[in-house]
């Protein structure tokens, strides 16, 4: 294992370790109970966005452009974003943001999804949805997961700002109805890679439906429960975010960071993103490799054993 304690400590390039967000937890609790969503605005300095945006750069040039109408087809996604620089890990380890997974997660929480998403201009509405649709638990429940959503760009009304339904967390299946369907996943031929219109909006939702517009620098965080989706970009530049999405220590993970990750790029960050990505334990043995904890793995030493998880 590269043993490099130094890097495995965040040094939280994008956030100042010294602010106390306790006084807003309560503030921000509030209204995810309320409301199933807050935006928390200028969270993160300008610096900091600008060199997201710069980090992002080559991972965009490589055009990973959606190959389903729920990806979006004018819509770029860098998936396991967390695993792939150090400015990615420490935002996942945000402290305003842990804080609220902390009161609403249990312990030994995991990331779920950690993206880039480039909405470019063309892009139609993205398919309404929960983010914690595939935990098949009767509603109303509560969250599975929590995402947030960090402006890179700002978003505005015209570029593809997200577009939540407030209160939404709180319907129960039928009020719900089937909001996406396999079609909006299979993978279209290139040459058929066209934005589509998305179905009128129902007249019962409009007085709920908002436009989350906010300064770069902002991030929105909801419920998993809340009904959601991509703004359509009518403007002539892109809209770059960054979204964390945290699920309990219990559920499967969307995205697989054991085989989307390298152990050797794993084993140089922080323990907490270590932990977020599953190198963890949720008592009394889940996510144990072979009976040991899972951080023994990318030391190489993968052997069967009987020996105390730690
Ligand atoms: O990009 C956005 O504003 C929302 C994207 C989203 O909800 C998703 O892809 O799950």
């Amino acid at each position: 294992m590269i043993d490099n304690a130094a890097h495995r400590r965040a040094d939280f390039g994008v956030v100042d370790p010294h602010l106390d967000h306790a006084p807003d937890l309560e503030r921000d609790l509030a209204a995810l109970r309320d409301d199933g969503f807050v935006v928390i605005e200028r969270l993160l300095p300008d610096a900091s966005v600008e060199a997201l945006r710069a980090a992002l750069e080559p991972h965009l040039a490589a055009d990973p452009s959606g190959r389903n109408n729920f990806e979006g087809y004018r819509t770029q996604r860098v998936y396991s974003l967390a695993g792939k620089g150090k400015l990615f890990a420490d935002l996942a380890e945000h402290p305003r943001i842990l804080s609220i997974c902390d009161a609403l997660l249990l312990p030994n929480y995991l990331l779920t999804a950690s993206q880039a998403i480039c909405i470019h201009p063309g892009e139609t509405q993205q398919p309404f949805h929960t983010d914690d649709t595939f935990y098949t638990i009767p509603r109303p429940r509560p969250p599975v997961s929590i995402s947030t959503i960090w402006a890179i760009d700002a978003f505005t009304a015209d570029n593809g700002a997200t577009q939540i339904i407030g209160g939404s967390h709180r319907w129960d299946d039928a009020e719900l109805g089937e909001l996406l369907t396999a079609a909006d996943f299979v993978t279209a031929a290139r040459d058929e890679r066209q934005p589509r219109p998305a179905p009128p909006l129902p007249e019962r939702w409009r007085a709920s439906l908002r436009d989350v517009c906010m300064p770069a620098g902002s991030v929105i965080v909801f419920l998993g429960t809340l009904v959601h989706r991509g703004g359509e970009n009518r403007a002539t530049a892109p809209r770059l975010a960054i979204s964390n999405q945290y699920c309990q220590p219990w559920a499967r993970p969307q995205e697989n960071f054991f085989l989307s990750l390298r152990g050797a790029d794993v084993a140089l960050l922080s323990e907490r993103v270590q932990q977020l990505l599953g190198y963890s334990i949720h008592p009394p043995f889940m996510g144990h490799a072979n009976g040991r904890h899972p951080l023994r793995a990318l030391d190489g030493d993968n052997e069967d054993g009987n020996e105390r998880m730690r």
